[in-house]
């Protein structure tokens, strides 16, 4: 039987070198996908008919639930939040990591102080190495009753996620539902050291279902999927 040749160390330098290429090619092919996304975030108070009862809170863009970000594993955001309302509000991203940038992660008076009224924060960060479907919210006081939405991380352009395509996708929003400002139920709770009051309502996409009064004719600010029926 005759013997395999043996590569040459040429052969096996070239090789090498066309792995390294392959490698690098890569790395940058998938750097090059990668995006920066600029979000502007205007949190300011916005009238919204919920339960028969128009209340003022506190929104992003005058929507409620607030906007969705949608991003690629791997791309960059840049949300721009510009404070009109009378709080301090600072805006957290939940779950994400914040790898060397923690100064971006949002909770006032641990990683930033909060963004006065009148003034704007830019938050900078980039997604790495996650996907999936997370939540952004105010981490100030009790804004995140209503200044909250979807942060939606998609894999890298070109690549599925790890399980069959479902037939559709949509974000799920569950939240609670004062009739007065959630910030007053806050103070309350301070002032008297009782636990705060009971929400008088659940919100799915920020509706309180049809089976309350006034639901349908809640808020045309946001249109909710039709999730049942
Ligand atoms: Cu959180």
């Amino acid at each position: 039987m005759a013997a395999m040749a043996r590569p040459s160390p040429m052969m096996k330098k070239l090789c090498s070198s066309a792995l390294l290429l392959l490698l690098l090619c890569c790395f940058l092919l998938t750097g090059a996908l990668a995006e920066e996304r600029f979000y502007e975030f205007v949190v300011k108070e916005t009238p919204v008919k919920r339960l028969c009862m128009t209340q003022k809170i506190i929104t992003v863009n005058d929507r409620f639930p607030g906007p969705t970000i949608e991003v690629y594993n791997g791309d960059t955001l840049a949300i721009k939040a510009v404070n009109l309302a009378q709080y301090n509000v600072t805006l957290h991203w939940h779950g994400l990591r914040q790898l060397r940038n923690g100064w971006a992660d949002g909770p006032e008076f641990v990683t930033q102080c909060p963004i006065r009224p009148g003034h704007s924060y830019t938050y900078r960060f980039t997604i790495q190495e996650q996907e999936g479907t997370l939540w952004w919210h105010a981490h100030s006081s009790w804004l995140r009753a209503t200044v909250h939405g979807a942060l939606i991380i998609h894999p890298k352009r070109g690549l599925p996620y790890p399980f069959p395509k479902p037939h559709r996708e949509f974000p799920v929003i569950l939240a609670e539902w004062w009739r007065r400002d959630p910030i007053a139920v806050l103070r309350q709770s301070m002032i008297t050291g009782a636990p705060p009051n009971v929400s008088d309502t659940f919100l799915i996409n920020g509706q309180p279902g049809d089976f309350l009064p006034c639901s349908s004719q809640g808020d045309h600010l946001y249109s909710a999927p039709r999730l049942f029926g």
